[in-house]
């Protein structure tokens, strides 16, 4: 094969190839998994650059060296999880930093935020699709950090990247993007002027339901190097046999992504039509809010739904336990469908007034579409219509 430059592939061939490379000692295709706590050294302090692999381990290395590829980033950090990634992020700031953040983020992200590190860093919550009101809290606030979910999990809410992080700048402020909705293949932060952007690994970029990870992408070395510090130190490294899942999972991650959001677009149509729905958030459609800013600076829209029903928490539990092809589960971004209710579910640790002021009410269902055949999943869901009619 001709000598050629990884850089400069499509995202669709980076996937499969980035940290990819056969195995330089046996020509196995597939990258070994370096399932070692330790290395051996030559004598003390000489090594072959891995010496504990809460520090380094080359089956993550060969992800991370993926990872940067996929957000054209020059450094990344795989974690344990998603949560992980937020939290030495957060932490990176240093005490009594401040963070601007979004008012629809995950559950998970909302509570960490607000029980955990709340008693080392301020946390100010503001709406971000608006930029009046991003700039009201940046000129209020010395925040070093502007957390940006977008879309928001679950309401899908769209925040314009370019605009908002220079808005950021002009404060002197970071902005960090949690594009777990999107993946690498559908939206890059750092191209629009990100510090950073994040992923729960655990959702599309892995696939398969099988891990749960977290990861970082940055191109500023200090700040890489901070974390880094940080995830040595406090040791939310990912494991070798989870990086390996993950680099297996990642190469079909632009083939599903399309897969997701072919399957997702018929779905939010079928559901925007139907009599039983008050009403449908998909990025996708041209009712959606900030539709243009979606075709804008994303490539894609996704394979996530949310979908208010005509009812209340009786007709969406009914419904929920109805549906098959849909497991009913939290989490996202797998093959297979899954559904969910945001206010028993994933976001149930954000209190109910807080949740009702921004639109989490009881019959809002999330979906996740999956990669199944797109008549099975209608079907799936005509079914449970007719069960609350
Ligand atoms: O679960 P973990 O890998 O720690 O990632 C947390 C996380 C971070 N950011 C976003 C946008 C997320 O959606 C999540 C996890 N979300 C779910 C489990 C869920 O069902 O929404």
């Amino acid at each position: 094969m001709k000598h050629h430059d990884l850089k400069t592939f499509d995202i669709a061939t980076k996937v499969i190839h980035v940290g990819g490379e056969p195995d330089k000692e046996t020509g196995a295709i597939m990258p070994p998994i370096f399932q070692t706590s330790t290395y051996v050294q030559s004598s003390p302090g000489k090594h072959k650059g891995y010496e504990y692999t809460r520090s380094h381990n080359p089956t993550r290395t060969r992800l991370e060296k993926n990872l940067a590829a996929l957000e054209g980033a020059k450094y990344a950090l795989a974690m344990s999880s998603g949560m992980s990634v937020a939290t030495l992020m957060v932490s990176a700031l240093g005490e009594g930093a401040t963070i601007i953040c979004g008012d629809d983020v995950y559950g998970g992200t909302y509570r960490l935020f607000t029980t955990i590190l709340n008693k080392t860093y301020k946390f100010v919550f503001v709406d971000t699709t608006d930029p009046k009101k991003v700039e009201h809290a940046l000129k209020t606030h010395d925040a070093s950090l502007l957390w940006l979910e977008t879309p928001t999990n679950p309401l899908l809410k769209i925040t314009d990247i370019k605009k908002t992080v220079a808005l950021a700048k002009k404060y002197k402020c970071m902005t960090m993007v949690d594009n777990t909705f999107m993946s690498p293949i559908f939206q890059n932060p750092l191209d629009l002027g990100a510090d950073f952007v994040m992923h729960s690994m655990t959702k599309y970029i892995n696939g398969h339901s099988d891990v749960v990870g977290g990861c970082l992408m940055t191109n500023q070395k200090a700040w890489y190097e901070k974390v880094w510090y940080l995830q040595n130190s406090i040791g939310p490294s990912q494991s070798p046999f989870d990086s390996w899942l993950v680099l297996r999972g990642i190469k079909t991650l632009a083939i599903r992504m399309r897969e997701h959001e072919r399957n997702a677009k018929v779905i939010a149509k079928y559901l925007e039509s139907h009599k039983q729905v008050e009403s449908v958030v998909y990025p996708g459609l041209k009712s959606h809010p900030q539709h243009s800013i979606a075709k804008k600076q994303m490539k894609g829209f996704g394979g996530m739904i949310t979908f208010y029903l005509k009812g209340g928490v009786k007709e969406s539990k009914k419904f929920l336990s109805t549906v098959k092809l849909f497991a009913l589960a939290e989490s996202l971004g797998g093959v297979e469908s899954l559904i969910e209710h945001p206010g028993i579910m994933t976001h149930a640790s954000i209190p109910k007034k807080v949740r009702e002021e921004i639109g989490i009410h009881d019959n809002l269902i999330r979906l996740s579409v999956g990669i199944e055949h797109i008549d099975d999943l209608i079907a799936d869901l005509d079914k449970a219509f007719k069960a609350i009619k």
